[in-house]
């Protein structure tokens, strides 16, 4: 089955926020930003900016009737700076406006004054000048001194990885309507319909129930607006609630690029003990979480790297610490996979450098250490599938890895100026968010007395195809035809105090409560059947929209059924709720079973590599996916290959330079490189690995947002061999993105 948006996308009739028709009499928002990254605001005058064309009024932080605070996890963000600063693009005031040009041009006549104070941009200065957003963690497993003396080799680095813009095609923005008796409707481009209603609540000083959210769909998101929709939904509230006016915000790509948070940058020293036989045996490594101004989501972002320092492999005795470090740029925040790539980009890393001082290929310490059924991850859960290992095996007779090598081999040695590069990327993703109590989902189903049915949930579409996977959830459930079922808004008058959809789990936990909505409609259908047909509930089953009596096709379909029942007057709609059992963590000890299963895979990546210009493409990633029992193929080949390629440009072209005064240098489109088709793979062949897939997944498909994205972590590797085919002696260390002019000096660079 096709995703059911496709349809709506190809043709423009798919309506993000910019698209819904304005009332009249609709305000256009533009948010004042900090120019500085950080100072004190001696003055700020906005009286030429007042007395502009079309301006109806700018609003700051007096104006705030509740809370000027907008921090999800930690109160320390305020909506608008009051006296201090402390990036740049960080909001000072909104200028509401008859239509969103005469606001942008006031905001040129918005004069602040600032006194410049120290900026701190790297995260290694902060946590030297002890600046950090929260204290720091240390996950520990086994004895790192017995670990380390039992070790035959034992090899030190330091790994560094960049941070990431989510350039979602649709910018953050929102649409405020005000409603009857002080209540708002607020139309949000978000992840977390929940976390804005919350967050509009304190700010405005409002009790939540007179907060309406709705979110029809997003223009992608990849974590950016998990968190970070909120702000711009809560300023259109603010505003709509000020001047009694539907107010609308809508971010132009440039304010969004300065002023939203992207993936954490992050900076890590690393020590790694192997035996002889090449099993790791000691592992510890210190990372510098870049956090930004604010701490958003950086709490949970750390706990994740630190839950995927071993990435798909067991590890005896490990000691992880890692700081969120405060600097003077815009928060950085979600991004598909949430902390997880950094942390298994450090692991890579170090097995990377072990193998390199050792003269072995990187794959064969890879192999030796994969988990396996029975080992415990250094969090205290037990690895549950031999998955790792499969994956691998799979991947290595499907693709003929040791083929695909000996040509690589073979091109090498009769090409002098283009090289090829080979690696091998597994990987293990733990599906759950890491705090255990937002594990939990709810679905509101209505059947209609003509058969139809309306399913309401809290899951938000985004591009990925979760609607798509619900249809198809409500559709088995009933077995009925999908043209049957209608996905609508997500709404928190509907559904109420969701979690974003994030995590990759947005169709597991939705997918759940929707089952169980669906099963009890369905048990009491079916009563209704064996009522009319003179037998036993037992003997029923809906198959097809037919009514059956034990395996026998009766004259009762879906429809007069549903008919039937709605004048015997049975209840034909319901709320499902679904909490995930089994988790568990004690932050006390860092140990438990936060994760309802984990992802694994693994990929085979060939580049090359033109070695007289340093530019380079990816021939191919064939990968070994554990989709579970998937619940539609195509959609999840397509998150394979939508997360690969991201990948790719987080680890190969993405560069989110900033100058020393915290001004972001690539902040446009055509300084920022972003993968296109030509940096796409010539090749991307996904098999699935075939298993039985989960209870506890949607139908025993597996959650595939974020997993697949770690495998152009692959690429990284490729390309690091294609340059030391050319050049063994280059001193290139660990440090992405691996841009064509890092890759360039690497060529030619020689050691000392
Ligand atoms: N969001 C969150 C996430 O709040 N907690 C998580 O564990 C998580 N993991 C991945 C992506 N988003
Ligand atoms: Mo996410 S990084 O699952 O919002």
């Amino acid at each position: 089955m096709k995703n059911i948006d496709t349809g709506g996308h190809v043709t423009g009739r798919s309506v993000y926020v910019d698209d819904i028709p304005e009332l009249t009499g609709t305000l256009h928002a533009v948010p004042v930003l900090s120019e500085k990254a950080h100072a004190l605001i001696s003055k700020m005058d906005l009286t030429q900016a007042e007395k502009a064309k079309g301006i109806i009024g700018i609003l700051a932080a007096k104006d705030i009737p509740g809370e000027n605070q907008i921090g999800g996890i930690l109160p320390d963000e305020p909506l608008f700076a009051t006296d201090e600063v402390h990036y740049i693009g960080q909001p000072v005031a909104v200028i509401i406006a008859t239509d969103h040009f005469a606001a942008h041009d006031a905001r040129k006549l918005v004069k602040i004054d600032y006194e410049e104070l120290d900026v701190i941009t790297d995260p290694r200065v902060a946590q030297q000048k002890g600046q950090l957003l929260f204290p720091p963690r240390t996950f520990a497993n086994g004895d790192m001194d017995k670990g380390f003396t039992d070790c035959d080799y034992i090899f030190e680095g330091r790994a560094d990885s960049g941070g990431q813009e989510h350039i979602y095609i649709e910018t953050q923005g929102s649409y405020a309507v005000p409603q009857e008796n002080n209540n708002l409707k607020v139309f949000s481009s978000t992840q977390g319909p929940t976390v804005v209603q919350k967050t509009i609540a304190r700010v405005l000083g409002l009790p939540m129930h007179c907060i309406e959210v709705d979110v029809t769909r997003l223009g992608g998101a990849f974590g950016g607006k998990e968190d970070q929709a909120t702000a711009w939904a809560v300023m259109a509230a603010l505003a709509a609630k000020r001047f009694h006016k539907p107010v609308k915000l809508i971010l132009d790509r440039d304010d969004d690029i300065v002023a939203t948070g992207k993936r954490h940058p992050y900076s890590s020293d690393f020590r790694i003990g192997l035996d002889k036989d090449l099993k790791i045996k000691a592992f510890e490594v210190t990372l510098y979480q870049n956090g930004g101004a604010a701490a958003d989501l950086s709490p949970a972002i750390m706990e994740r790297t630190l839950f995927h320092v071993t990435n798909a492999y067991y590890i005896p005795n490990v000691k992880a610490t890692a700081y969120s470090c405060k600097t003077n740029l815009a928060p950085f925040t979600a991004f598909r996979g949430f902390g997880g790539p950094q942390g298994m980009y450090v692991i890579e890393a170090a097995i990377a450098h072990a193998a390199t001082r050792l003269g072995v290929d990187k794959s064969e310490i890879q192999q030796q250490n994969l988990i396996d059924k029975g080992d415990q991850f250094h969090y205290g859960q037990v690895c549950d599938s031999h998955n790792a290992r499969k994956s691998w095996e799979e991947l290595h007779h499907h693709f003929n890895v040791e083929k695909a090598r000996s040509a690589v081999n073979d091109f090498n040695k009769t090409h002098r100026f283009v090289k090829k590069g080979l690696s091998i990327m597994p990987i293990c993703f733990g599906i759950s968010f890491t705090k255990t109590p937002m594990n939990n989902a709810r679905a509101l189903v209505h059947v209609y007395q003509d058969g139809s049915v309306g399913v309401s949930t809290g899951a938000v579409e985004m591009g990925q195809g979760v609607n798509t996977k619900l249809m198809q959830v409500a559709a088995r459930v009933f077995s009925v035809n999908t043209s049957r079922i209608k996905l609508e808004t997500t709404n928190t008058t509907r559904v109420a105090n969701t979690s974003p959809t994030a995590a990759s789990s947005g169709a597991d936990l939705n997918g759940k409560a929707l089952q169980i909505a669906c099963n009890e409609i369905l048990q009491r259908l079916k009563k209704e059947a064996a009522e009319l047909l003179k037998t036993e509930i037992v003997h029923i089953s809906i198959r097809n929209e037919k009514v059956y009596i034990d395996d026998q096709p009766t004259e009762l379909a879906w429809e007069a059924l549903v008919e039937k029942a709605f004048l015997s007057r049975i209840k034909l709609s319901e709320v499902g709720h679904y909490a995930t059992p089994v988790i568990h963590f004690d932050k006390t000890k860092e140990k438990g079973h936060p994760f309802t299963y984990h992802v694994y895979g693994a990929a085979l990546i060939t580049v090359t590599l033109d070695c007289i210009k340093g530019i380079y493409e990816t021939d191919s990633v064939q990968i070994v996916h554990d989709f579970g029992n998937s619940l539609n193929l195509t959609i999840d080949k397509g998150q394979v290959e939508g997360a690969v390629v991201q990948g790719i440009g987080w680890m190969t072209l993405e560069e989110l330079t900033y100058d020393q005064n915290g001004h972001l240098l690539a902040d446009s489109l055509s300084k920022y490189k972003i993968p296109d088709v030509y940096s796409a793979p010539k090749v991307i062949e996904t098999i699935p690995l075939v298993t039985n897939g989960p209870e506890l997944a949607i139908m025993k498909s597996k959650a595939v947002g974020e997993p697949p994205f770690m495998y152009g972590i692959g690429v990284y590797f490729a390309l690091r061999n294609a340059v030391r085919e050319f050049n063994p002696e280059t001193p290139l260390g660990y440090n992405a993105p691996l841009t064509p002019e890092k890759v360039l000096l690497a060529l030619y660079d020689k050691k000392g």
